[in-house]
């Protein structure tokens, strides 16, 4: 009698036993591994503790009738098909504002990366050539230039918040306008990219925001602009944007996050003006601990027929 399923092979060991020391449990790597548990112990199973992007939809959840919960670790749930769980009411949840602190970080830290070719500078260190008398070329000043936040969010609005601390001109896309100190509201992102030198996408990822930034919004950009993205790799256009940094009619990218994770367009390889990070915006052992407990917490209050913490639908 396993009350939980852990799903996915994303779980640390640590995570895993955490999850089992509080709850019986069976272990799927994948959904499509979950048919491979026998009809006996999918009968038993009552909450999915779900880690990792690969899609969990209806296939998945016909495999086990007394599923009444999917806890996702991670804010965004773009992987969950909500609308087959409402459909079979089954709830979800997410781990949402835990993060929120880590991920402004990262999106901060990338456009100071980025600005300041803080990367370049360390191998300009490392391989001598700073010894051999060569200053790194001059870069550009990030404090006090404008910047443009597609989705307003609670992870936009800290990101935002760091940035006045930045004396940025700070300028905002959602989908209405939101009461903030003095920030400029724009209806559409092709204005709000005019507008700016950095855009920094803060969406939910799933199909209402696929390709969002379009082509159109990151030729706007035009060459003084950075993309940044610490979203989900769908957001944008990503085609596009590598064409962008390729040919460099934008600036440059500070980028957490790609289409086909972890084996992302190998053409981003090659291109010098962008930082690439592997999806690390949550990973600190803080706020990864802090998810996990969220998602601990959900997964007991189903099982004792409490509220949930952090629902979805
Ligand atoms: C991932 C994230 O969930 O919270 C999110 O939406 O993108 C991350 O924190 C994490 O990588 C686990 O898959």
């Amino acid at each position: 009698n396993t009350p939980l399923l852990i799903l996915g092979a994303a779980f640390s060991s640590e995570e895993r036993a955490r999850l089992e020391a509080a709850h019986s449990a069976s272990f799927s790597a994948a959904p499509d591994a979950v048919s491979e548990l026998s009809e006996a112990t999918r009968a038993t199973i009552k909450a999915i503790a779900f880690k990792g992007h690969t899609p969990l939809n209806a296939a998945t959840m016909d495999l086990l009738p007394n599923l009444g919960l999917i806890a996702n670790y991670g804010v965004g749930y773009d992987a969950i098909n909500v609308t087959d769980a409402s459909a079979r009411g089954i709830k979800v949840t997410n781990t949402p504002d835990v993060l929120n602190d880590d991920v402004a970080d990262i999106a901060v830290g990338m456009m100071i990366a980025q600005s300041r070719n803080m990367v370049a500078g360390d191998a300009w260190v490392r391989s001598g050539t700073w010894a051999g008398g060569e200053n790194l070329p001059l870069n550009r000043k990030m404090s006090g230039s404008s910047v443009g936040i597609v989705g307003l969010g609670r992870i936009g609005r800290d990101i935002a918040d760091r940035l006045a601390a930045f004396k940025m001109d700070i300028h905002y896309h959602a989908r209405s306008e939101k009461e903030t100190p003095n920030w400029t509201y724009h209806a559409d992102v092709v204005s709000l990219a005019t507008a700016v030198d950095y855009l920094v996408i803060a969406l939910v990822g799933g199909k209402e925001t696929e390709k969002y930034v379009s082509a159109e919004a990151i030729a706007a950009l035009g060459p003084r602009g950075v993309v940044i993205n610490i979203s989900r790799g769908s957001t944008i256009d990503e085609d596009a944007l590598i064409k962008a940094l390729a040919d460099g009619t934008i600036a440059g990218a500070g980028l957490d996050v790609f289409n086909d994770e972890p084996k992302i367009d190998e053409r981003f390889y090659d291109l010098k003006t962008a930082i690439l990070q592997p999806h690390q915006g949550s990973g600190t052992v803080e706020t990864r601990r802090a998810m996990a407990e969220l998602q601990l917490a959900n997964v007991s209050a189903h099982l004792a027929g409490k509220d949930l913490l952090t629902p979805v639908n």
